[in-house]
């Protein structure tokens, strides 16, 4: 182990990557396919650890943008970085925390830090956290699609690749009557939905509707930060809630769970503000007997490492939203790229310490249409 008494950050670069979907992807609130993706360097003498923002141009999934992540870094988060030198990355929430909100904008910097201390001490991000699992079990969220013939051929090819379970992105207008389709061809697939808080709690009936298609779950039916009205829809079903969207902190997890209003959570490290939290929320899930998943945002090789490492986790015990690369984007940043086994699991990769992967900053450049250094 490579002694050091702090994490003394000599600059902290922002890339702004233009990165292109191979397939455009439509949620309820709207449709992606070339995204503005912003990438975060911490460096420290010859070591660099890397983060991924997960927000993007419009405040669609959350309210934070890749603007205001980029105001954030710049002139609160990273020159008070800069000012004070870390010991461990467990210290950064503290630092960060005048600043309400702005969970992506947070963890991203987190993260970059969990990879250099990493590459700092020489072991994984994953050994770091306590994670138990060398691999994880890879699960597809499917966009909505014009027609069900399409959705029912993009489901028979992820079956093919042996993803562990199905999820479909669902919105008014095409929810039962897909799913009625979809459970006629694949009567016994793992399967589930997420609305994206398409509904409200007058909509509870095309819920108790959905009970009959033995779905594993419905992910986020209700407003984004709702939780009440979650339990109130929770009361009429038997298929359990899932919460992704409300879930911003561990004190969120916490009166959600009390409350009834979810039975799983999908946890995004992203959306509650970085791995510290995260490890919070995994210690409550332990204490509850809530399991863990861990959600995605469609991110690039960098977040994607992360959060494999993540869900190594023993809380995480349901099958992820974490695809192969080849789903993804046209160009790889990463190296090794993640590839299915083929028992639908994705391995965690020990090309390193950190991450476990190797950063390919050159294409990172090529991919940049602006650079910030602090
Ligand atoms: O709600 O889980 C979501 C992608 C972007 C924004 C929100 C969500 C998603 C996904 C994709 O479902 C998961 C993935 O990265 O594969
Ligand atoms: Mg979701």
């Amino acid at each position: 182990m490579s002694r050091f008494e702090t994490m003394k950050i000599d600059s902290i670069n922002l890339f702004l990557t233009r990165m292109q979907l191979r397939n455009p992807f439509r949620t309820s609130f709207g449709v992606e396919q070339d995204a503005t993706i912003l990438l975060v360097s911490l460096k420290t003498g010859d070591k660099t650890g890397w983060g991924e923002c997960v927000a993007r141009e419009g405040p669609w999934y959350s309210g934070e943008t890749i603007n205001s992540s980029v105001h954030l870094i710049t002139n609160y988060i990273g020159p008070w970085l800069m000012k004070t030198d870390l010991e461990h990355p467990n210290e950064f929430p503290n630092l960060v925390k005048p600043i309400r909100g702005n969970q992506m904008s947070k963890a991203c910097v987190e993260d970059a830090l969990w990879d250099l201390y990493g590459k700092l001490t020489n072991k994984s991000i994953s050994e770091l956290i306590g994670g138990e699992k060398i691999k994880i079990p890879a699960g597809i969220s499917l966009g909505i699609q014009d027609d069900t013939t399409t959705l029912v051929k993009k489901i028979e090819e992820a079956l093919d690749k042996k993803y562990q379970r199905i999820k479909l992105k669902i919105e008014p207008g095409m929810d039962n009557n897909v799913l009625k389709q979809v459970r006629d061809h694949f009567p016994e697939i793992k399967l589930m939905v997420d609305a994206n808080s398409a509904y409200r709690i007058k909509d509870a009936d095309i819920f108790v509707k959905m009970d009959r298609f033995d779905l594993m779950m419905i992910e986020q039916p209700l407003q984004y930060y709702d939780i009440i009205d979650h339990a109130k829809l929770q009361k009429k079903i038997s298929t359990p809630i899932c919460l992704d969207e409300s879930i911003k902190s561990v004190d969120d997890a916490r009166v959600a769970i009390e409350l009834d209003a979810t039975r799983i959570i999908n946890v995004k490290p992203a959306r509650v503000g970085g791995i510290s939290e995260t490890l919070k929320i995994h210690e409550l899930a332990l204490d509850t007997e809530i399991p863990l998943w861990c959600g995605g945002m469609l991110e690039t090789g960098i977040g994607r490492a992360k959060n494999v490492a993540v869900s190594c986790l023993s809380s995480f015990t349901l099958p992820n939203d974490i695809s192969e690369s080849a789903r993804y984007y046209t160009d790889y940043i990463i190296e090794p790229i993640f590839e299915l086994n083929s028992d639908g699991t994705l391995s965690l990769p020990r090309n390193g310490p950190g991450l476990g992967v190797e950063i390919k900053e050159e294409i990172i450049k090529q991919k940049s249409i602006k650079k910030l250094v602090i």
